[in-house]
């Protein structure tokens, strides 16, 4: 079978999506819905990914693959190209890692816990204050994350799949005028990352109003 990738436009899955593109990987795109919205959209991913997230990815032998990082990671090695992942021995490789952890352990649950606070805030008087408070945290990380950052490439000389989380990201909470005032090299990075034609297409898809 093709592999499929469970997808909603401008969510994660556009991380995904552009990796596929990148290597030039057959896969269909199956929509996800709206997982906050569509309780029945949600029920249906829950089959697959009990998380109900995206990015879910049904590789061609069935099996399930979740978690961005574990794609990223499978894909490379699928491949066998260090196109987009620095190989073992390579002198990028341990900050490729690094990196790539703290995106996905740190950042990303931030949107996890504000994208509906009322999943993890019960009083409803308290959850604007959380949302602000993990939107402050978020802003934090992405200043780590930008105080690491090089050019033209996250990891300097070399692109690699940190630019692309990086193209996708700077769309979210905060957003990207926060970023171009806050975060110079990340927005540099989202900048030279979004003119590679590949990623160009799938950014055009996922972000119109680009
Ligand atoms: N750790 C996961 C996070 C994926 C994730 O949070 N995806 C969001 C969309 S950007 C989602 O599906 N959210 C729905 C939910 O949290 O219920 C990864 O790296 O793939």
């Amino acid at each position: 079978m093709t592999m499929q990738l469970y997808a909603n436009a401008g969510w994660g899955s556009a991380i995904v999506e552009a990796q596929l593109a990148w290597y030039g990987i057959k896969f269909e795109l199956v929509e996800s819905g709206d997982l906050f919205q569509d309780a029945a959209a949600r029920e249906k991913l829950a089959t697959i990914n009990p998380l109900a997230q995206i990015p879910t990815l049904v590789l061609d032998t069935g099996e399930i693959l979740t978690e961005s990082a574990a794609i990223t990671l499978h894909l490379a090695d699928m491949t066998g190209s260090d196109a987009l992942v620095p190989g073992p021995g390579n002198r990028e490789r341990m900050a490729f890692l690094r990196w790539l952890v703290f995106i996905v352990a740190n950042i990303y649950p931030t949107y996890t816990y504000a994208d509906d606070p009322s999943r993890f805030v019960a009083e409803e008087s308290a959850r604007k204050p959380f949302f602000k408070a993990v939107n402050a945290y978020a802003e934090r990380l992405y200043g780590q994350l930008e105080n690491a950052a090089g050019a033209p490439w996250f990891l300097g000389e070399r692109m690699s799949a940190l630019d692309i989380y990086i193209g996708v990201m700077t769309h979210w909470r905060p957003g990207k005028a926060w970023h171009e005032a806050n975060s110079p090299r990340l927005t540099a990075i989202a900048g030279t990352v979004g003119e590679k034609p590949a990623v160009r297409a799938v950014l055009d898809r996922n972000f119109p109003e680009d």
